[in-house]
């Protein structure tokens, strides 16, 4: 789809009730929630702008799930988004990277039909350094009819997403999803307070010129990561080699940057972190939903990350993510 003139105006309210005019099932619960998770987004966005005025910056002096320091925005945005989400009656039980068990929604409120699983604020230790960071989400159907929502709600693949995206606090801030009918792509305008449709349809290019990994982590990588990065470098018209290199160390940007312009960003396994470092449930999945909806792939290096069924809530896979041929190139080489 081209953006014109005749979708000026079209905020991710109406796109997504557009959207759903298109399923005469629908009952407009999903649309809701896209409605307050786009509210914390702002509530959020607008914290992260003044992150170097309020007293927001630096840590809390409490460690998370993960080991690391909690960053004080990223309580805020845990916050908000229970906030925000847990009145509504879309969701029945929650899942935050910031959080250790699932978060249940309060017994005066009503349980809805879905899960949601977020990482509040991706990309942690760029806060204090003016760096793109972002919000990722993905909405599960809730599978516990009949009983108390619980952990094997949580516990499913992304292949039953049925929605992903997340919102990137950048140079401006983005809300990108998809509910399985391709990814879209909206900028908030701040002085209307909206996200306006600005990149309908986003298709990743087949191949890019750019590959983004932690190249600090080399000596913990297997041979076959070595050979790969190696490859990318070494000269050869015919296959656009070498690479560039691009690394920001904030999932979410990092992801941005691959789905607009193509190429492959990976945090692989190594010989200190078995599975990687990044978390199954709150960015892979979601990412690998978003990549494939573009025409992206994402894989472990063993299979497609859609496919990994989790068996702990804050569990860590590999990932190689981005254009099909790069990924494909990958998983060749890394034999
Ligand atoms: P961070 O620790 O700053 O929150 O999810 C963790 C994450 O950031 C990702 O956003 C990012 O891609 C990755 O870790 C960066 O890790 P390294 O610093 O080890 O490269």
């Amino acid at each position: 789809m081209t953006l014109t003139h005749e979708h000026y105006g079209w905020t991710l309210e109406r796109y997504i009730l557009e959207q759903q005019l298109q399923h005469p099932g629908a009952t407009g619960e999903l649309t809701k929630l896209f409605q307050q998770l786009a509210l914390a987004g702002k509530i959020i966005g607008s914290r992260v702008n003044k992150a170097g005025l309020a007293d927001v910056l630096g840590v809390t002096g409490e460690t998370n799930v993960q080991g690391e320091q909690v960053q004080k925005l990223d309580e805020f945005a845990n916050r908000m988004l229970i906030q925000c989400l847990e009145t509504g009656g879309q969701v029945c039980l929650m899942g935050s990277e910031e959080v250790d068990d699932p978060i249940p929604i309060p017994t005066r409120y009503p349980k809805g039909r879905y899960v949601l699983m977020f990482d509040p604020l991706d990309g942690s230790s760029n806060i204090d350094v003016n760096i793109s960071i972002g919000t990722i989400f993905s909405v599960h159907r809730r599978i516990s009819e009949g009983s108390e929502p619980g952990m094997a709600d949580c516990l499913q693949p992304g292949r039953s997403q049925v929605a992903a995206g997340y919102i990137i606090y950048g140079s401006s801030t983005m809300f990108v999803y998809t509910t399985g009918a391709g990814v879209h792509g909206f900028t908030l305008d701040p002085t209307v307070g909206e996200f306006f449709l600005s990149h309908p349809d986003i298709k990743i290019p087949e191949r890019g010129k750019l590959y983004s990994i932690n190249e600090g982590n080399r000596a913990q990588w297997s041979d076959g990561i070595c050979r790969w990065v190696d490859w990318l470098k070494t000269p050869d018209k015919a296959t656009g080699r070498p690479y560039s290199s691009r690394y920001i160390g904030t999932l979410v940007a990092d992801f941005h940057r691959t789905l607009l312009k193509g190429g492959i960003f990976s945090y692989p396994a190594d010989k200190k972190n078995a599975n990687g470092k990044l978390r199954l449930l709150y960015e892979c999945a979601p990412m690998a939903m978003l990549a494939e909806q573009a025409g992206g792939a994402a894989s472990t290096g063993n299979q497609p990350v859609l496919d990994v069924m989790p068996t702990e809530l804050h569990q860590r896979v590999p990932l190689f993510i981005g254009s099909k041929g790069d990924v494909a190139d990958a998983l060749e080489r890394i034999k």
